[in-house]
């Protein structure tokens, strides 16, 4: 993991810790004022080890536009996972991570042609489309390309719907299409299909997966013979969240139309693996009391560090919504209708609307689990405010896994709970933290049992050569 400021380091709890100990301690140091975030790395190991107890079948390529975080995109690299990307810069931050290209999807079905140029010189050579358009660009730009003809099939109930964007009809569309690869001798591998980031409709898949196999018998009576089904993302990864009835219409379905292990079967999950390893801590900083014209009603407005323009970017693109829980709530507080606003100047700017708050005073935390997804990647320093620091945690059993894998100096570690080294982070800027140069990173190879894929060799190979 490379070290670019202490910010970067890992804490190491010891058994008596969790991400929230940390927040206590961080927030309660009385040195820091601005949000920040404790990642857990535990929280994405976790998942991934529930990923393949319940999808054995389906080798996940991480949506890396969910959370573009160096410490997800290397832990999940050295657990083996591939990667969806959807642009040139997404296919370099994993490219530089020493990951193969073949471990790569060019999940974008309209590219621009720069784009497509870049994936042909960087050897990433699968790619989705769902247009004529998209055929006669790669025919022109890259011609040995794999294609991945991608579907629509909409969930019925879904956060994010996506269909009406991207995804072909699978009926009237896909043989048009399929017949027009055949004519421009592109070489078409298999189908894709996203039912809607954030899906609450799980039978979906069975339709989709059904919808798919239709179009893997079409590709028949053109000469292809499709190895690929990508069954896209939209799982979900909140705290409490279950994949188990998604991953039954899945699997059901697998067995239904693609028995055949010859068919390799891949997701392109996102927030379902860093949902719920990012928790948000924000300090209020300012508040108003509104009553009633009666009196005899009171609605208290909190003011905090990070907003709609931040890491709260996801209520508005990604239709969240959040829950404050306050870090530490005074035995028999009243609580009063309350409101949540982000620091800029924009009446936009609301956190939460209407909420039952015990009363908090300048200077209390309020934290918010499950901001993972689509929250860094979008956040900005809109009015000067800046972007929340992470603190990234990890158990010391996890640890154990990783510093096998990505071995760091010490001087890459905040043993326990709160180490000395942790003050000089706190209340700084990202420009003004101390900037710590590259550390030399000793690489080992993995220990045979860990849960790691064979090919973490190869990133421990590129390691050793670059560092
Ligand atoms: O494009 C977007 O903003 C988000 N896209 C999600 C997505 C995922 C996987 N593959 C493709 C995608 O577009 C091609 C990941 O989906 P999920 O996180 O649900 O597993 C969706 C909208 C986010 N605001």
């Amino acid at each position: 993991m490379r070290i670019n400021n202490s910010n970067d380091r890992v804490h190491v709890l010891d058994a008596h810790a969790n991400v929230w100990t940390v927040i206590t301690d961080i927030a309660d140091s009385g040195v820091q004022e601005e949000a920040f975030y404790v990642c857990d790395l535990g929280d994405i190991v976790r998942k991934h080890e529930t990923w393949k107890a319940f999808l054995p079948r389906v080798q996940p390529y991480y949506a890396v536009k969910c959370n573009d975080s160096l410490a997800v995109l290397e832990v999940l690299a050295a657990l083996g996972t591939g990667f969806d990307c959807a642009s040139k810069g997404e296919i370099n931050k994993i490219l530089d991570l020493g990951v193969s290209p073949n471990r790569v999807i060019f999940a974008n079905p309209a590219k621009p042609s720069s784009h497509i140029r870049h994936a042909a010189a960087t050897g990433v050579s699968t790619m989705t489309f769902d247009n004529e358009t998209e055929l006669h660009k790669v025919k022109s730009l890259y011609p040995d390309a794999k294609m991945v003809i991608r579907i629509r099939c909409d969930a019925t109930d879904a956060q994010c719907p996506l269909g009406m964007k991207f995804g072909c009809d699978p009926i009237s569309d896909a043989p048009r299409l399929l017949r027009l690869a055949r004519t421009l001798d592109i070489d078409v591998v298999g189908v894709s299909f996203h039912v809607g980031s954030g899906c609450r409709e799980p039978l979906v898949f069975n339709r989709a997966i059904a919808s798919a196999k239709d179009v893997f018998d079409y590709g028949i009576t053109l000469g292809y013979n499709f190895e690929l089904l990508d069954i896209g993302g939209g799982f979900p990864g909140d705290h409490g969240s279950s994949i188990s009835e998604i991953a039954r219409v899945i699997n059901s379905a697998l067995e239904d139309y693609f028995p055949d292990a010859a068919v390799q079967v891949i997701a392109e999950p996102g927030r379902f693996y860093v949902s719920s390893a990012y928790t948000l801590a924000c300090s209020i900083h300012s508040f108003r009391d509104v009553i009633s014209n009666d009196e005899t009603t009171k609605h208290r407005m909190y003011y905090i560090n990070d907003g709609v323009y931040g890491s709260f970017n996801c209520i508005l693109y990604d239709h969240q919504h959040v829950v404050p829980q306050p870090l530490h709530e005074l035995a028999g507080s009243k609580y009063y209708s309350s409101s949540i606003w982000g620091p800029t100047c924009d009446g936009l700017d609301q956190v939460v609307e209407d909420v039952l708050l015990p009363e908090m005073r300048i200077g209390d935390w309020i934290v918010f689990e499950n901001m993972g997804a689509y929250t860094l990647p979008v956040a900005s320093a809109f009015n000067g405010f800046p972007i929340a620091q992470v603190h990234v945690a990890a158990e010391e059993n996890i640890w154990d896994l990783f510093k096998d894998i990505l071995p760091l100096t010490e001087e890459h570690l905040i043993m326990g709970n709160v180490s000395p080294n942790l003050k000089m982070d706190l209340d700084i800027s990202r420009d003004e933290s101390s900037i710590i140069q590259h550390l030399p990173i000793r690489m080992q190879v993995p220990k045979s049992d860990s849960i790691v894929e064979e090919h973490v060799l190869e990133y421990v190979g590129y390691m050793q050569e670059n560092n």
